[in-house]
């Protein structure tokens, strides 16, 4: 029948690959068609936001073209798929990476501008989609845009979250937290099937049953709920491939509670299944707090291990084995975390009460695992212990990493570092064991995004340059920089392109907070989650510092002092006590120093409020500096600094996670780095107490703690944290060469050519952490897949 409508709809169109025109007339038509039969406005008079929809709605209608093609092109092919299931992708906006990726940026800026608009107010109608907390979240956008570009025949799975990460609202220099309503004005980017949903079921019993004269166990599920797919297609550059981000929406099951509706319960009865949306109606904040047994993490989506196992054995009666075999050669797993306490657990009362059957056959997998391993090393009980997927104490707990690694054939880390950690730490044990199971794949960041959708002048100069667009398919090209790093005409249009994205980021930062700041100070910058372990406290502390060196100056001296503007931008978990109160802290000391006459421009410092994607696309391109301060071994990777790196932004840095590698690209001499290394913290940890930190150090925390920026009292039990013995995060010890590594920075800075050298150099070392060559791995190494490319 479809080859039979296939043919109509060509007798009567003709024949088009491409069904809808790109010519700027066209273009016109189709926003004007979606503002009028879509949006239901005037096509005579509609603003800014509704020619946003009807813009958007236009760019979807390519974007759908594309995937049904492609996914009519995977499906003759019929290649390996990969599904890569995450509970968070942080996408950020839409608009302007679908033109630019679908390659019609342009013709749509035409299409507006002929219709009296400006193609760059239209995208800032766009909100974010904010359906993650961090790191991990948007390395998953990345990848999703790496996929497609390289054609890999790729899934997404995911939740379609109601309220998305928190608004982060700072209201006397505290933050307040306010619900994400994401969805109120529509999500044009998304489509809606109704068709495509699943029962998911919870709860019940597990009865035995015989057929054909063996046992089976068959649960018998209390509650039902139906998730119902969205789906986004997510456009390559450069290729026609469109894949899909299936994102799922708990929604009520049709199945009636016939009882309470019979028994007059009306009201009740449907209050009862509106619960069912709550599953997928918030993003769980993720604060890594390792008291609490239950973390949103990485391994959450390794559930899936036990309902692949279950729907094998009980739905397809398959035997165990055999059922095994299958799940073990499917999964693969990725750890993001190097905190052994953070890796999830799940209590085993709560586990058995909503999932009993999947608590069954982990209990199953566990017993075979513990003979196998008993068989191999004996009665070493401690080290069984360790090592069982099901943890003994005070709350009986399933440790979902070990289910993870149990089950997958391979265990990727996220950078050398990491895995080297990996190994000799989180999971030593399980190392020992299967040393052939452990990769690493280093993260890395797309330059779609991060380059060329959020710094299209620097975009153009690369080009320019390199005499090809090529790159931002093909980036190691970008090593091709490093040839004219000593060109002067290279240089003042590097220097140029950063003033202009400066001049943005001035705006912005006036727009925000009213504070006017120098375009000639060096643009510090450390935008990321807050948290202990990124010390954004030690940044704080470094600043005080400044400002206290700059009080206590001669007059005549201030005028060699280069010039910063310090900015610091994060959301703290609602419940991570200390992290809210180095938001605090931050704006204290911005009061202070922002007011003092003394101080001028020499330094400015500014928090900028609801840091997301985008507020990171702008922000990014207009730096100079930017800090990655974790203590040594707590970063897993970073992609922070990778984008900052493509960007011509130096980095002042600890050797932690990736940027140990990017230290092998770049070279160290084109970074600041310092503090202690990855293999010296443990001894420091043994030191204690008798660790002391030097002079300047407690100089700045007694001035906090003594009420120079008042709020004595509530800062108390931050400066408690850094007390010789408790300071666990080592900012003591790391103060002297922080300092340095600062003191450093501004020597360059005063010297711009080396500084531009050191700029340029950084965009053409950075072309291994693109999300492209980690996917390129996986693919490889990690998945079997090869790339499927639909014809154009
Ligand atoms: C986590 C790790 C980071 C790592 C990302 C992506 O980030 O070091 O770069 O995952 O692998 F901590 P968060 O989700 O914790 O921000």
């Amino acid at each position: 029948e479809s080859g039979e409508r296939k043919a109509k709809v060509e007798k009567m169109f003709g024949f088009m690959d491409a069904f809808l025109k790109n010519d700027s007339f066209s273009l016109q038509k189709d926003i004007l068609d979606h503002v009028e039969y879509t949006v239901a406005r005037s096509r005579f008079i509609f603003d800014d936001f509704e020619a946003y929809q009807g813009l958007s709605y236009s760019v979807r209608d390519r974007l759908i073209e594309r995937w049904h093609d492609t996914h009519r092109y995977f499906k003759k092919k019929d290649p390996k798929r990969l599904y890569f299931l995450s509970l968070e992708f942080l996408m950020g906006r839409s608009l302007s990476n679908s033109v630019i990726n679908l390659g019609i940026r342009d013709q749509y800026a035409d299409a507006l501008n002929q219709l009296g608009f400006e193609f760059e107010v239209v995208a800032e109608q766009e909100g974010d989609a904010a359906l993650g907390n961090g790191g991990l979240a948007r390395l998953c956008a990345c990848q999703m845009d790496s996929l497609a570009t390289l054609d890999y025949p790729a899934w997404g799975y995911g939740l379609r979250y109601q309220y998305g990460l928190f608004r982060q609202i700072i209201l006397d220099g505290f933050q307040l937290e306010e619900p994400d309503y994401w969805l109120n004005f529509g999500n044009p980017w998304e489509i809606e099937r109704v068709h495509v949903s699943y029962p998911v079921k919870f709860y019940g019993t597990v009865e035995e049953e015989g057929i054909q004269g063996q046992t089976i166990k068959v649960w018998i599920p209390g509650e039902t709920v139906e998730a119902v797919a969205y789906d986004n297609p997510i456009p390559g550059y450069g290729t026609r491939n469109a894949i899909n981000l299936r994102l799922w929406a708990a929604k009520p099951s049709d199945q009636y509670d016939m009882e309470s509706y019979n028994t007059g319960d009306y009201i009740n009865a449907i209050m009862d299944r509106q619960k069912a949306e709550t599953i997928s109606n918030v993003l769980y904040p993720d604060d890594r707090s390792y008291q609490v047994a239950l973390q949103i993490n990485d391994t959450h989506p390794s559930l899936a291990i036990a309902e692949v196992m279950r729907v094998l054995v009980d739905e397809e009666h398959l035997d165990w084995s055999r059922a095994w075999d299958i799940t073990s050669r499917v999964f693969s797993f990725t750890t993001h975390t190097v905190h052994a306490e953070a890796l999830e657990k799940i209590p085993v009362d709560l586990l058995g009460n909503l999932l009993p059957r999947h608590l069954q056959i982990i209990y199953e997998i566990n017993y075979k695992f513990m003979e196998e391993l008993k068989s191999m090393i004996g009665q070493d009980y401690d080290r069984l212990s360790r090592m069982s997927i099901v943890e003994e104490g005070a709350v009986k707990s399933i440790r979902m990493a070990n289910l993870s690694i149990v089950c997958c054939q391979i265990v990727n880390g996220v950078s050398k570092v990491h895995l080297d950690l990996l190994k000799e730490r989180v999971f030593k044990d399980f190392y020992e064991l299967w040393p052939q199971k452990f990769q690493y794949k280093t993260n890395g960041v797309t330059q779609r995004r991060w380059v060329v959708v959020s710094n299209p002048n620097l975009s153009s100069l690369i080009s320019k340059w390199l005499g090809t667009e090529s790159w931002i398919r093909n980036v190691d090209l970008l090593a091709g920089l490093r040839q004219h790093v000593s060109d002067p005409d290279l240089q003042r249009e590097w220097k140029m392109v950063k003033k202009v994205n400066k001049a943005r980021l001035a705006e912005y930062i006036e727009t925000l907070s009213g504070i006017k700041v120098s375009l000639d100070a060096m643009f510090d910058v450390q935008i990321k989650r807050i948290h202990e372990y990124k010390r954004q406290l030690l940044n704080i502390l470094g600043i005080i510092h400044r400002y206290d060196c700059i009080k206590n100056m001669e007059t005549s001296d201030r005028r060699k002092v280069v010039p910063r503007v310090c900015i610091i931008g994060g959301k703290a978990a609602p419940g991570y006590d200390i992290a809210k109160k180095i938001i605090k802290l931050c704006h204290v000391v911005a009061e202070k120093i922002n007011n003092d006459a003394d101080i001028g421009d020499l330094l400015k410092l500014v928090f900028i409020p609801d840091y997301n994607v985008s507020v990171a696309e702008l922000v990014i391109p207009g730096s100079d500096l930017s800090q990655h301060l974790s203590t040594a071994g707590h970063e897993a990777s970073g992609t922070g600094s990778m984008k900052f790196l493509m960007n011509g932004c130096l980095l002042l840095a600890t050797a932690d996670g990736a940027i140990v590698e990017i230290m092998e690209e770049v070279g160290a001499d084109n970074m600041f780095l310092f503090g202690a290394k990855v293999n010296e913290v443990p001894a420091l940890h043994e030191k204690g107490a008798s660790l002391k930190a030097p002079l300047q150090f407690l100089r700045v925390v007694r001035m906090v703690r003594d009420g120079y920026f008042g709020f004595k009292d509530y800062f108390k039990s931050l400066c408690d944290t850094l007390e010789d013995g408790k300071d666990f995060y080592l900012l003591g010890y790391d103060f002297a060469s922080y300092l340095e590594a600062q003191a450093a920075a501004d020597r360059t800075f005063v010297d711009p050519e080396k500084w531009i050298h050191m700029s340029i150099l950084s965009t053409a070392g950075s072309g291994k952490f693109s999300s492209d060559k980690t996917i390129e791995e996986y693919a490889k190494h990690t998945w079997g897949i090869e790339p499927c490319k639909c014809p154009f």
